[in-house]
């Protein structure tokens, strides 16, 4: 018999291609004469949505019917990227819907390119957020991800006269047909206002938070579908309403206006998303937007629970929280709150509930970046929060007074409470205290965590500590983004690596096969051109793809000395001009990446690395042998693009600042050797790949500390080193701004007198490091052995490693297998 497949859920070509006809005739509502590109992206969004759901509604199915425990990631950010092309790679249906896009006469890399990515996060963590997501759905794991549906993302960028400019993200324009509003998953969340207290006639003490303001959030759901299994989990994400009860009509009545800005209000909780170095004092909004992103998750596992259960001292078996850094923290009191003022729970109880359920990752060592609020913002926000997390502190400092009996200063620093200028609430401690387990995301950042920001906390419960270093999902940053990489690796060793990244060892033999040596290098070649012409079209500069692809993209901080990297670039520049015929690997540097809106010095070095390039990109004397070009607007679409045609991967922070770094896993992965400081996960990629593959330079953290102690003067090093010195002299001397001394004065004097991130003391090491890398690339032969071997050895950096440790030591997870019932 022959089966007919159903157009909703077939896979074939020909199902494919009448089912997007179909969804382009009743969905978009068009006759194919006269689509538009985008109706295209939505016909073809909607075919694949409906495989999608098959398996979404089959996996909610069996995790109901087996009551299964279930990860819950809380994040205020999720950095997904573009779904349809992930999805069809996850599906297994990307040749398959390019065949039918094929027949059709349409061109899937046309329609993918018209996909708006959901930018709703800043950089790492927020991506991070979205890996794990990938792999808790690959390894059968039954998770929630629980977000904000911001309205405006993290802002797109332009670069005008060099200097970056914040275009706002609007991203929902064109619709979204990746999420399904769920309007009758509504919940209450409340604002302000007061407490009070009572006996309650079971002699229980009871207290009523009356709030000054109550909005509701509303769920928005997206499947997150694992790779070639049939488990999509759940992304659900909150968007704030108004709530228009009677109460608020007869609240505002005769004030029609009144209660229309009331609305309003509402609706900003969740209108955009805050870029992450914005000075937190007094940001009442964001405090706003990390209540209400908890105070929905936790109701709503609750909700969940109660409809399979009426015994809530389990909670803690039915679901484990992870808080991705602090900014979900608050859900420690929120969930103490619910338990305790709601569901009538003893305190004791509800503690050992709350402590059981959550865990706490650590994302920075930066003590200015730890989250603080200040007590009045907090209290007149959060008033019922704050006399919890008092109780808490109350029952936890005891317990600190009997382990450390009349140690004061101890005691002051493990508060949950900030007692020394003006008083705060550290998100930190609350996590601390209120989790059962906290990790930092690579081997040195978990090191210096117990050493120095959570240092106290680890000597009080060392237990509680462990390091679960980061991870990246090879679906989209191999799979998805590097197709000839994927193809060649497969021919040679088959697919299993997809899932299991620690097979790409098996390339190792392959390293010395001089025929896959040459397939490779085309490959590499070929992703190279590509970009070219991207960067020729984005911003008109040609480069040469046979030159060195030399490659920093990330957020502009100073930490990660972005401006380091300018130094060696005027460097070169300026040998180049003292012997004009030096012979140099010709080099390419790109640079991408977001300043925070309000971080001046990062929007600067912008201005910076676009100045020195106007001038060398210009000078015919350096001509095809240096070009340095800016990427505008950074973000997961331009990554995909820009990882796979690196040659030279620049990983250059400060020892001891850079707590993981994903982006140095993406480019090893996709076959780029990095030059890098040893910091964060660089530390653990060179111990995988071999310091023979990795080029190292700079001071480590524990030489940094000494030249601290020693008194660390870099006013003395730019003096001593004539080459330093003649560079620092030509920025400040206005030869990258049209004469004009005045503009890189900030970075230049910072540089001379305080020169916090060391880039002084690394700066020698690091041109003569460069100089190496380069050098070594001129040996083809060489450069490319060193590629395939630091791929064969990149297995540990997949997110799917990364979440099977979390399983197994924080999570205590199983994976529950769905099969598709038809
Ligand atoms: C906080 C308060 C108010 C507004 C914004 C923020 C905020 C938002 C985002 C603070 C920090 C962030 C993001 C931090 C981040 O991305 N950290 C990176 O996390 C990666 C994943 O673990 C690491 O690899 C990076 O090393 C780390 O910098």
């Amino acid at each position: 018999t022959v089966l007919t497949e159903d157009d909703r859920t077939g896979t074939s070509v020909e199902t494919l291609r009448r089912a997007f006809m179909d969804n382009l005739f009743f969905v978009q509502g068009r006759f194919p004469e006269v689509a538009t590109k985008n109706d295209h992206y939505l016909a073809l969004a909607y075919t694949v949505r409906d495989r999608l759901l098959l398996r979404w509604l089959n996996s909610a199915k069996t995790y109901r019917d087996q009551f299964s425990r279930t990860v819950c990631y809380l994040s205020a950010e999720f950095l997904l990227g573009p779904h349809l092309g992930n999805n069809l790679i996850n599906l297994g249906l990307y040749d398959a819907v390019a065949e039918a896009m094929q027949q059709t006469g349409l061109d899937l890399n046309v329609l993918l390119d018209q996909e708006e990515e959901p930018g709703l996060g800043n950089g790492g963590l927020g991506r991070l957020a979205a890996c794990y997501m990938d792999s808790l759905a690959t390894l059968e794991i039954p998770a929630i991800g629980y977000g904000i549906r911001y309205e405006y993302g993290i802002f797109d960028q332009e670069i005008r006269d060099g200097w970056q400019v914040e275009i706002t993200d609007k991203w929902l324009r064109y619709g979204n047909p990746w999420e399904i509003a769920r309007p009758e998953i509504t919940l209450p969340v409340k604002f302000g206002g007061s407490t009070y207290s009572y006996t309650d006639d079971q002699g229980r003490y009871r207290v009523v938070w009356q709030p000054h303001q109550m909005v509701q959030g509303i769920a928005y759901d997206t499947p997150i579908l694992g790779y070639k299994v049939n488990t999509a989990n759940l992304l659900r994400l909150w968007r704030a309403e108004a709530i228009e009860s009677f109460d608020f009509q007869a609240f505002n009545t005769g004030d029609y206006y009144g209660a229309v800005n009331e609305k309003i209000a509402s609706e900003n909780i969740t209108k955009v998303l805050y870029p992450n170095d914005e000075q937190l004092q007094g940001k009442e909004l964001r405090l706003m937007q990390q209540y209400f992103l908890c105070s929905c998750a936790l109701q709503d596992m609750i909700r969940l629970y109660l409809q399979c259960s009426s015994d809530l001292t389990r909670f803690h078996h039915k679901f484990t929280v992870q808080l991705n850094d602090t900014h979900p923290a608050i859900s420690v009191a929120e969930l103490m709150r619910l338990l305790v003022d709601e569901h009538l729970l003893p305190w004791d109880t509800a503690w050992d509930i709350t402590r059981q359920t959550f865990a706490y990752t650590n994302h920075t060592l930066l003590p200015e970046a730890l989250e603080k609020w200040p007590l009045p913002l907090f209290g007149s926000l959060l008033p019922r929060h704050l006399q919890i997390i008092y109780e808490i502190n109350q029952r936890f400092l005891d317990q600190v007074r009997l382990a450390y009996p009349g140690d004061q200063e101890r005691l002051a620093r493990l508060s949950i409470i900030d007692e020394s200028e003006c008083r705060y609430v550290r998100m930190a401690n609350l996590a601390c205290v209120g989790s059962h387990a906290i990790n930092g995301v690579a081997a040195l950042h978990s090191e210096l965590l117990k050493q120095t920001v959570l240092r106290d906390f680890y000597e009080l419960t060392p237990e509680k500590f462990s390091n679960k270093t980061n991870g990246v999902t090879p679906r989209r940053w191999m799979v998805l983004s590097n197709p000839g990489l994927t193809r060649l690796i497969s021919n040679h060793i088959g697919e299993d690596w997809i899932k299991h990244l620690d097979q790409l060892r098996r390339l190792e033999p392959l390293a010395e096969d001089a025929g896959f040596a040459a397939e490779w290098h085309a490959v590499k070649h070929k992703n190279k051109v590509r970009l070219a012409e991207y960067i020729q079209q984005r911003v008109g500069i040609s480069v040469d793809p046979s030159s060195i692809f030399d490659i920093l993209v990330k957020r502009i901080h100073e930490y990660k000395r972005q401006h380091l990297c300018v130094l060696n670039i005027i460097t070169l520049y300026q040998r180049l001009k003292d012997h004009p015929n030096l012979d140099i690997t010709p080099h390419t540097f790109i640079f991408g990446g977001k300043a925070a809106p309000g971080y001046y010095k990062a929007k600067l070095i912008i201005k910076l690395i676009n100045s020195v390039a106007e001038v060398v990109n210009t000078d015919p004397t350096v001509a095809d042998r240096l070009k340095v070009v800016f990427l505008p607007d950074y973000n997961v679409t331009c990554g995909q693009r820009v990882y796979p045609a690196a040659d030279l991967s620049e990983q250059i922070s400060t020892a001891g600042y850079e707590a993981s770094g994903t982006g140095n896993m993406k480019f090893a992965l996709n076959g780029a050797l990095t030059i890098g400081t040893l910091d964060g996960a660089n530390v653990e990629i060179r111990e995988e790949v071999g310091a023979e593959n990795f080029f190292l330079f700079g001071n480590t953290v524990e030489q940094l500390q000494e030249i601290w102690r020693n008194g660390y003067r870099p006013w003395e090093i730019a003096n001593n080193n004539p080459m330093l010195k003649r560079v620092l002299d030509l920025i400040s001397c206005g030869h990258f701004s049209h004469g004009d001394t005045e503009l890189f004065r900030p970075i230049v004097e910072h540089l001379w007198q305080n020169d916090r991130y060391c880039l002084l003391a690394d700066y020698q090491s690091y041109v003569d490091c460069q100089e190496q890398a380069t050098r070594l690339y001129r040996d083809q032969k060489q450069w490319v052995k060193m590629s395939i071997l630091n791929v064969a050895r990149m297995g540990k950096f997949s997110s799917d490693r990364a979440i099977r440790e979390y399983c197994e030591d924080i999570w205590r997870v199983q994976p529950v297998h769905v099969p598709l019932a038809d």
